[in-house]
């Protein structure tokens, strides 16, 4: 992994409903985001938050996308941010937000690659368009606008589309996923480890199996880490929690596996929300993972 990290905040709670998440990357950085890393001997630049627009007064249900014109834009600023960061040559690490933020990081990473993987950590599929979203809120939908799935203000952020190929992404954690995005997965055969497969498999093979799959089709791999991909129990501060999820030690051996494997390059941790949190608690275990992600051992 590269020694150079940039970290940016995106405070981002349009692409949802409930209030508090936009203060995830000042959570994250009380938690000692940038103290901790720079302890494993990176050099660490703190790029600071991105600017987020307003919230819309009126919701257009029959467009069926909350907040669009707010989270398209904010999109684009952070697509050349962080676009900036990898022409620097320095390994973007992105603050969220909710996950809807993940069409701009996508947007900055993916055209630096020939065929970027993304491993999509949380207890839902983010695979929803306009048409099958059950809410109209973004975060739920920027996997499939990533794939090029969706409205066309999300699908060509950054002036550009698709951002990645279903046989490039691998979702780890599932656990709640509508109707329209399992139909989805099972078209397009797209490979999920759900709850399911973790209990059986256990994290080790899952991770492994992982590993091998996206080693050799792809030339970078993207890490977009929702916290609610862990149990409620462990990171009680995030706005859609799912109960039965990836426990903590779990989530802890997928990064350290992820980080012996050198395959991450760049990387994501959203959703976030101090205001539902159990003191930090929840900001305080996505730097841990980091560390972990950037290779910090037990002994
Ligand atoms: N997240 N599938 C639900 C929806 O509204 O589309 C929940 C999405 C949650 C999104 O946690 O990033
Ligand atoms: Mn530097
Ligand atoms: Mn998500
Ligand atoms: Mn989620």
């Amino acid at each position: 992994m590269k020694k150079n990290i940039s970290i940016l905040g995106v405070p981002m709670d349009l692409g949802q409903t409930r209030r508090g998440v936009n203060m995830g990357p000042s959570a994250i950085r009380y938690a000692d985001v940038v103290e901790r890393i720079e302890k494993l001997g990176y050099e660490v630049h703190d790029m600071d938050d991105i600017e987020i627009g307003k919230a819309e007064r009126l919701h257009d249900a029959e467009l069926n996308l909350r907040n669009l014109k707010a989270v398209a834009d904010a999109s684009e600023i952070l697509a050349s941010k962080v676009n900036e960061i990898v022409e620097k040559g320095d390994f973007p690490l992105i603050l969220g937000g909710d996950h809807s933020i993940a069409i701009g990081t996508l947007a900055g990473v993916s055209k630096h690659y020939k065929n970027l993987g993304v491993i999509w950590y949380d207890a839902h599929g983010d695979l929803n368009i306009p048409e099958t979203s059950p809410s109209g809120n973004i975060h739920g939908m920027p996997l499939a606008a990533s794939l090029g799935l969706g409205n066309e203000t999300l699908t060509n952020i950054g002036g550009y589309c698709p951002k990645v190929k279903y046989e490039n992404i691998v979702l780890i954690g599932a656990r709640d996923l509508d109707e329209g995005e399992r139909e989805l997965i099972k078209e397009k055969g797209i490979k999920v480890y759900t709850m399911h497969e973790i209990d059986r498999m256990g994290m080790t093979r899952v991770i492994e199996e992982t590993i091998e799959y996206l080693k050799d089709r792809t030339d970078g791999v993207h890490l977009s880490l929702d916290l609610d991909g862990l149990d409620p129990n462990d990171c009680p501060g995030v706005g859609t929690p799912v109960m039965g999820g990836i426990s903590y030690r779990e989530s802890h051996l997928a990064m350290e596996m992820l980080a012996e494997s050198g395959i991450i390059t760049s990387a994501e941790f959203v959703e976030v929300n101090p205001i539902l949190d159990d003191k930090n608690k929840t900001a305080d275990v996505a730097v841990g993972l980091m560390c972990s992600l950037f290779g910090e051992k037990l002994l």
